[in-house]
């Protein structure tokens, strides 16, 4: 294929070049002819002639395999060198570059390129990597009088959570021994038990007790409420989970409307050109497409983005074996028990699990129940280190699953979360100090009828 440039300005001709490679083979056509001079000076074809006349078209002996691209002074003189090019008997590709205030007719095939807008395209893209550069000092800056830092994330913490640790002590330039990420909890979901094994990564247990040894904390896709009162102070947090209510710390960056913390971390690495890694881009990767299934769900243009720029970087193979680790075979047992023990009321799925051994069956089987045909809301229970704990998945755009969770059950411990997915965590001991004691039976009975209140007659019980 040859690539034939039409322009009249030798300042054009740097878009020319940077449009194709060095070693395409490039034809230049111009109207000046100090311009073909100083072309052919430096080894390229240029021709000369009139841009309004059919015959230089015809030297150039342009085919149907050739791409055009035209850049000239005035709206007309483009006008008619495409009504040149249309009478050639077999015309090739074309696009014209124009501007805000130069816009020829054009309709197609022929495309057209705005400078304009490649312009303010990158102009967003640049002010917003200005922005996070700067929060990137800041954050730093924040971080930096702590000698022994401890990253802390949720008690069983997920992909997203993970990663972002690992992001952020790249972004700080620490290792494993001058910055834990740490848990209460331990890694338990089979995925990221394999996450964590394949990539290498520590995660330290952390109790009340431990945690004086460490001089600073970062939370990383989670907030300080979530914690109770076991955290003294907090130096940071990076965040896309909703605020359920007020805290200090000296550095907060939370995006809500982002589908993973992972996101945020690839804007703040981009930012400052960080080198990201194999590792670190594997993790990242498989933290965005978990929290968001894949950009299905709670996804914003910068996730879209995030996605791929992480998808050449990372290693897709050692992602393939994180997503199918081998199903623990008593988790079989409480999927059949957590089937059996349904109720579903209109479009709203229940089940209750009583005990649990881990917190996060709970939100794999009311993903998985939402499948269930005509259901609209998953909703599925079981209690976990004194916990009542409610997971929620909801598939329609007309409500919020988060907005459910608060209303339903907000006065009896934390509640939250997004439009399809929530959780709410209430101790037993305080439904009992209100209720008195209650059975699995009667727990379950409670979750129906505080999540059937504020349903109400949309579902049609
Ligand atoms: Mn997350």
């Amino acid at each position: 294929m040859r690539h034939v440039y039409i322009c009249q300005e030798q300042a054009c001709l740097a878009h020319g070049r940077a449009t194709f490679a060095v070693n395409d083979d490039v034809v230049y056509l111009v109207d000046d002819r100090s311009l073909q001079r100083k072309l052919t000076e430096e080894g390229c074809c240029a021709l000369y002639g009139k841009l309004r006349d059919g015959k230089i078209y015809q030297r150039a002996q342009i085919t149907q395999a050739d791409d055009v691209l035209i850049q000239v002074n005035s709206p007309e003189l483009a006008e008619d060198v495409l009504q040149q090019l249309r009478q050639l008997q077999h015309p090739p590709a074309i696009a014209v570059i124009t501007t805000h205030e130069h816009q020829p007719q054009i309709s197609p095939p022929v495309k057209c390129i705005s400078i304009d807008k490649l312009l303010s395209q990158a102009a967003r893209v640049k002010l917003r990597q200005a922005r996070d550069f700067q929060r990137v000092i800041e954050l730093r800056t924040a971080l930096e009088p702590c000698e022994n830092l401890l990253i802390l994330v949720q008690h069983d913490p997920d992909p997203d959570a993970i990663a972002s640790g690992l992001a952020l002590r790249t972004l700080l330039g620490r290792n494993k021994t001058t910055a834990h990420i740490g848990s209460f909890g331990q890694v338990t979901r089979p995925e990221n038990v394999a996450m964590v094994q394949l990539l290498g990564i520590e995660i330290a247990q952390v109790t009340a007790k431990t945690l004086r040894q460490y001089d600073g904390i970062a939370l990383v896709d989670v907030q300080p409420p979530y914690f109770g009162d076991l955290l003294p102070k907090v130096d940071a947090v990076v965040d896309h989970h909703p605020l359920v209510a007020e805290y200090v710390a000296r550095y907060r960056d939370v995006r809500w409307s982002f589908g993973s913390t992972a996101t945020i971390f690839v804007q703040y690495l981009q930012a400052v050109d960080a080198k990201i890694t194999q590792r670190l881009a594997t993790a990242l990767y498989y933290g965005l497409k978990t929290d968001t299934l894949a950009l299905e769900r709670e996804t914003t243009e910068a996730d879209v983005e995030a996605f791929s720029h992480l998808y050449p970087l990372a290693n897709h193979s050692l992602i393939r074996r994180m997503e199918r680790p081998k199903l623990p075979l008593r988790d079989l047992d409480a999927f059949g028990y957590a089937l059996r023990c349904r109720t579903t009321v209109g479009t709203t799925f229940f089940t209750h699990l009583g005990l649990v051994e881990r917190e996060d069956v709970l939100p794999q089987f009311a993903e998985f129940c939402l499948q269930v045909e005509g259901m609209e809301w998953s909703l599925v229970s079981g209690i976990f280190a004194g916990n009542l704990i409610v997971s929620v998945r909801h598939t329609s755009h007309a409500r919020s699953a988060g907005e459910l969770v608060r209303t339903a059950f907000g006065a009896y411990g934390s509640a939250g979360g997004h439009r399809s997915m929530a959780k709410a965590v209430m101790p037993l001991a305080e439904l009992e100090r209100v209720f008195g004691r209650l059975s699995d039976a009667a727990l379950s009975q409670f979750i129906q009828q505080q999540t059937m209140q504020y349903l109400g007659g949309s579902v049609g019980v």
